[in-house]
């Protein structure tokens, strides 16, 4: 049996609250504009004025005015703003004029972002005083891949690494027969600036292969569902689809056949779905096949997709994931952190136009805290995209509460080439989130975990916005309310919980950037400090009883600090300019190192698990205030109560290993006398 289709509490809306429509809802709102996405803010509204007795006009007398700027007959008020919103296709002016409020946009995606973020602001969007705004995105790209798997898989489940139960999109082998909640998901996506999705695992088994041949019926019926918000639907392929499909004796990307085989197949896509978005590519990474096969490069095997795309104005995300997943642990030299670069930063400017690097945020694999990934500052004359985890594969599955707005900002944020100098968020055209949504009837199986796919839309259209007010727009879009707003009670009750949860969930997991102390045969959940040491995957702390840590400098160790451009190769470089949180990805010290914080490796171990583990206490007893409250919905309540029971459980198991082994490893008793095992 499937579970529900549509999610059956007043949560299930996420952040498109029917409240939240209010300021709107109440309006006389005229719409000027044509098109299917004009069409769906004209829905939009109506379905607001119709809750809250606003009505739609067509003619003056408006107080809310929406259009696009290219619509002929603009009234007065609209037309001052013309020019201005002529700069963006997807971006839109707002003002005041003559005591109306006026919307108009550079295309139908402006306006019906527009339209959300008049929702967003709420009655602030009709002050009097409120000056004129400007909004366009920062990045082009802003995509959610899913890593859904049409049938269940025998090892990873149907979503791999999904918390949220089954797929939204499959069932039992097959596309789901009622795609309601894939509408509803693709309107939660504009309203958060979400415009791409892919739609199955980047790990591609056979049945999800056809997908692009024999089911391309299923990838047309949910592009259906999601052009109405503006969302272009893409595919996971495998790059050994000409074998797989095509019945070719290679996949070579410089043959011809296989070239023609790619042109022909996609020619066939486009043919069925126009607006298709385009592929994305796992390739020579964790057993899938590519280009190294045939003695290729990534760019090579780019480039036969992306020259297949190009005619039909699609695009290729490849991922940088490239590494020897068969790694000796005996063998200190190879280092995966180095992989991504050594593997693309030699092909920068060989990559088509229409060809996206897709890079992890980190160079090794969404750990709680790693270094931004030197690739990011490497290829110049390369598209690229930053691909983060929303899906909390390594921070805590969603039984952990751990907003991760704040881990993404400072992503965003980094300068490579140093103070004052271009940061991320410049260099990359695209952000790109492993999705955390299932059939779960909250979306997310953490309720609260719905805030880090809302704040990464919201972070892909504007980098600079600050994690704290995300989360305070989440609160205000989601939660019901009454005409006064959310009450103050509520939003601080879960700021206390979510604002430093990501810190928190640092604190008592692996520590000072070391990474991967959890299990490889427990699905990555809880901590097992050597669970990785001794396999083939290439991550480990190498603690022994004198210290701990990964020697990655170029004097000493494997000289991956030497991939950053300068001041960071220096920086992380030096012991003692290192910063104290990425200390172990970068050095092997002794227990006995003091920190710039001004104590030693072994009591800061002692006090960030200790603290941490109390402060998950701490969070539930916030949450638990506010049980005999009527603030959430008891189902809410509840979900959020029972899953922070686990969280308060998993902290203090994780405290109590990591002291307790690096207590056994190093003899060093805890400075203030704690319980260690
Ligand atoms: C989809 C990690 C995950 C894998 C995932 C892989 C990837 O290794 O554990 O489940 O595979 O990343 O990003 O391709």
């Amino acid at each position: 049996m499937s579970p529900p289709l549509l999610p059956n509490t007043a949560f299930g809306a996420a952040w498109l609250a029917p409240e939240a429509f209010r300021a709107v809802g109440t309006r006389r709102v005229a719409v000027f504009g044509d098109g299917r996405l004009t069409e769906t803010v004209r829905r939009e509204v109506e379905q607001a004025c119709a809750r809250f007795g606003g009505v739609s006009v067509v003619e003056d007398g408006a107080d809310l005015i929406l259009a696009l700027h290219s619509w002929p007959e603009l009234p007065a008020a609209a037309e001052a703003l013309r020019d201005a919103a002529a700069a963006d296709p997807e971006g839109f002016v707002l003002s005041r004029q003559r005591e109306v409020t006026v919307l108009v946009a550079g295309g139908p995606a402006g306006l019906l972002y527009g339209f959300f973020h008049l929702v967003r602001l709420g009655e602030v969007a009709f002050s009097a005083d409120r000056p004129m705004e400007q909004h366009r995105p920062a990045m082009r790209r802003r995509m959610v891949d899913h890593w859904d798997n049409v049938a269940v898989h025998d090892v990873m489940g149907q979503v791999e690494r999904g918390y949220s139960g089954g797929s939204i999109f499959w069932a039992d082998g097959s596309l789901r027969k009622d795609l309601t909640r894939v509408r509803a998901y693709g309107r939660l996506l504009a309203a958060c600036g979400v415009n791409a999705v892919s739609v199955n695992n980047v790990n591609v088994h056979a049945v999800e292969a056809r997908l692009l041949t024999d089911r391309l019926d299923d990838v047309a019926a949910l592009a259906d569902q999601l052009r109405p918000y503006g969302v272009r639907v893409h595919l996971s392929v495998s790059f050994a689809s000409p074998m797989v499909l095509g019945g070719l004796p290679t996949a070579d990307p410089l043959d011809a056949a296989v070239r023609d085989w790619w042109a022909g197949t996609t020619r066939r896509v486009y043919e069925r779905i126009p607006d298709f978005g385009g592929y994305v590519v796992k390739a020579d990474s964790e057993g899938q096949p590519g280009p190294f096969a045939y003695g290729r490069s990534h760019a090579d095997g780019a480039n036969l997709l992306a020259d297949a795309l190009a005619p039909h104005g699609g695009v290729v995300h490849w991922r940088a994931f490239v590494y020897n997943h068969h790694q000796d642990w005996r063998d200190r030299s190879t280092d995966r952190a180095r992989a991504a670069h050594d593997h693309f930063a030699p092909l920068d400017g060989q990559f088509r136009d229409n060809a996206i690097l897709q890079v992890k945020h980190g160079p090794i694999d969404f750990q709680t805290r790693e270094p931004v990934s030197p690739v990011l500052a490497a290829m110049p004359r390369t598209r690229l995209a930053v691909e983060v985890q929303a899906t909390q594969e390594y921070t805590g599955q969603q039984r952990h509460v751990c907003y991760l707005a704040p881990m993404w900002r400072e992503v965003l944020d980094f300068q490579p080439w140093g103070p004052g100098g271009a940061r991320i968020a410049d260099v990359a055209g695209g952000l790109v989130a492993v999705s955390n949504v299932g059939d779960d009837r909250f979306w997310t199986g953490h309720p609260l975990a719905q805030a880090n796919l809302y704040a990464f839309g919201r972070l892909a259209w504007d980098p600079g916005l600050d994690p704290t007010a995300i989360l305070d727009e989440w609160i205000g879009l989601t939660f019901p309310r009454d005409a006064s707003g959310i009450p103050e009670r509520l939003r601080r009750t879960v700021h206390e919980l979510m604002d430093d949860s990501w810190r928190t969930y640092e604190s008592y997991t692996a520590p000072l950037g070391v990474g991967f102390m959890v299990s490889p045969g427990n699905h990555h959940y809880g901590p097992d400090v050597d669970g990785y040491e001794y396999t083939r995957w290439g991550t480990y702390h190498f603690a022994d009883r004198d210290g701990i840590g990964v020697d990655r400098t170029w004097a000493t160790g494997t000289g991956f600090t030497a991939q950053y451009p300068k001041p960071w190769s220096g920086i992380y470089e030096s012991l003692d300019q290192c910063p104290d949180e990425l200390l172990l990805f970068f050095h092997h010290v002794p227990y006995s190192h003091v920190l710039h914080s001004g104590t030693t490796v072994i009591q800061h171990i002692y006090d960030t698990h200790f603290a941490g583990a109390d402060r998950t206490h701490e969070m539930r007893s916030r949450w638990r205030e506010i049980a005999d409250t009527d603030l959430v919905d008891p189902d809410v309540y509840a979900r959020v109560a029972e899953r922070l029971d686990e969280q308060v459980r998993s902290a203090e198991e994780w405290r109590d290993h990591i002291n307790t082994y690096f207590f056994r490893k190093s003899g060093v008793p805890d400075a203030h006398g704690r319980k260690i095992y």
